[in-house]
């Protein structure tokens, strides 16, 4: 395997940092042990943990005003695999990418399989990509592709879907998101009945091209580019499609695309409690689809995200597994150190989760001693495990500390030389 960043400097950085995690280690061990956790199994469950990154989002995002580039940026779909494989190899989190189509489409997609497995990465869900018109394609989505009134378009958006499972087939995926921002900027723009059916029967096409063994995962988003009414715009809409569609039909939660203060957890419960809960796109946000860094706005609510999928994998056990993917937009910070850092923060909340007292937690639920209650989710949600994470790392040769590693490694700089800006080129990201 090929690791982009100089193993012996991690191995450097690692021992520079030895003492410390042996000590905050000891120490937090302790502390578990006077709770009967054992710190060993924490740290071992830590392992398994896994979240994808987004091919999107290694490369400088942007806004509806403008996009400022960053230093370096991938020009091509190896360069955004250089990218993640140096995410993995620091946070040990991350073995896997998303792709978006067609902003990915290899050329050869055995030559791009094979990078990414000389680089230890696989792919998890692929994307398609029906809200933004590609040179030279025939019609136009400006008015709606899976829902459009033109038979044309939805011909075209349906094709595109399929080919997306084609692809992601020879590169070992095993499932499709499809996120459509259509719907209506104004009352009576649509027949929002109408446009439902329409997205259902084109849906329809989708999933009959599915492999047997594939999963469609339906992403809901409350508004944005359509601003009046968006044809999937909750998860009720998404849950009702799944339901119709079938069993390889699920729903996607992305934390940014609810209402300000949505009980995004209690969606997770239900939408785990009916069997149809496909994955998730982490992020954060303030206001509407922000795309910030996991964990930076309300990490609480992430961790209670995790606590309701401790609690549905304690109730359906191996069978429960829905996919852990990153979707951010990086505008301000390097991309790279935004993605080590929100993973460690979703496997944060993942670890705590597992820390939730449960059976105890049961207890004061049944006889209704509602302080008690919170309060045994909240000394999990306080206790501070980056021991654990950092132990996890180093034990699976990753880095005790990703950000100050990648730092010392100078990856940025030697990449700015490499990746000449293209000209005109806006690069990767959501613009
Ligand atoms: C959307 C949505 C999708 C992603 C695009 C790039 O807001 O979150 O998951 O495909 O952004
Ligand atoms: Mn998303
Ligand atoms: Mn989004």
């Amino acid at each position: 395997m090929t690791t982009v960043i100089d193993a012996a400097l991690v191995a450097e950085h690692n021992a520079k940092l030895a003492s410390d995690l042996k000590a905050d280690y000891e120490a937090l061990g302790g502390m578990l042990a006077r709770r009967g956790v054992d710190i060993e199994e924490l740290t071992s469950l830590a392992q398994t943990f896994a979240v994808a990154v987004p091919s999107w989002g290694v490369g400088t995002g942007g806004t509806r005003f403008a996009r400022f580039p960053g230093r370096g940026e991938p020009r091509n779909v190896f360069e955004k695999l250089d990218d993640c494989g140096v995410i993995n190899q620091l946070t040990k989190a991350t073995p896997t990418v998303s792709l978006h189509f067609p902003w990915d489409r290899p050329s050869d997609a055995r030559e791009l399989r094979e990078a990414a497995s000389a680089l230890g990465l696989g792919f998890d869900a692929v994307n398609s990509n029906t809200f933004q018109d590609q040179a030279g394609q025939e019609q136009t989505y400006k008015f709606g592709s899976l829902t459009a009134n033109s038979r044309e378009v939805r011909a075209q958006a349906i094709a595109h879907n399929i080919d997306c499972i084609e692809l992601g087939k020879s590169l070992g995926s095993q499932s499709l998101t499809v996120w459509v921002g259509d719907g209506a900027n104004f009352p009576g723009q649509s027949n929002l009945r109408g446009a439902l059916e329409r997205y259902l029967e084109s849906m329809r096409e989708i999933y009959a091209a599915l492999p047997d063994d594939w999963t469609v995962m339906i992403e809901h988003k409350l508004f944005e580019p359509a601003f009046y009414a968006t044809t999937i715009a909750d998860w009720g809409t998404s849950f009702a499609c799944a339901q119709a569609l079938g069993p390889k039909a699920k729903c996607l939660v992305d934390l940014g695309h609810h209402a300000p203060n949505t009980n995004i957890e209690m969606i997770v419960a239900r939408l785990a409690q009916f069997g149809k809960l496909g994955g998730f796109h982490f992020n954060d946000s303030k206001y509407g689809d922000d795309d910030l860094d996991s964990g930076s706005i309300n990490p609480f609510q992430l961790f209670l995200v995790f606590n309701e999928l401790a609690d549905a994998a304690q109730r359906d056990g191996a069978g429960f597994k829905p996919s852990y993917m990153l979707d951010q937009s990086h505008n301000v910070t390097d991309p790279v150190e935004s993605l080590m850092s929100s993973a460690v923060e979703v496997q944060r909340a993942f670890v705590q989760a597992a820390l939730v007292d449960r059976a105890a937690l049961a207890g004061f639920q049944e006889s209704n001693d509602v302080l008690q209650a919170a309060q045994t989710l909240k000394q999990a949600y306080r206790t501070d495990v980056s021991a654990i994470l950092a132990m996890a790392r180093v034990r699976a040769g990753g880095a005790a500390d990703p950000v100050r590693c990648y730092r010392a490694s100078g990856y940025r700089d030697r990449v700015a030389a490499a990746r000449p800006p293209k000209a005109g080129a806006s690069g990767s990201g959501i613009v």
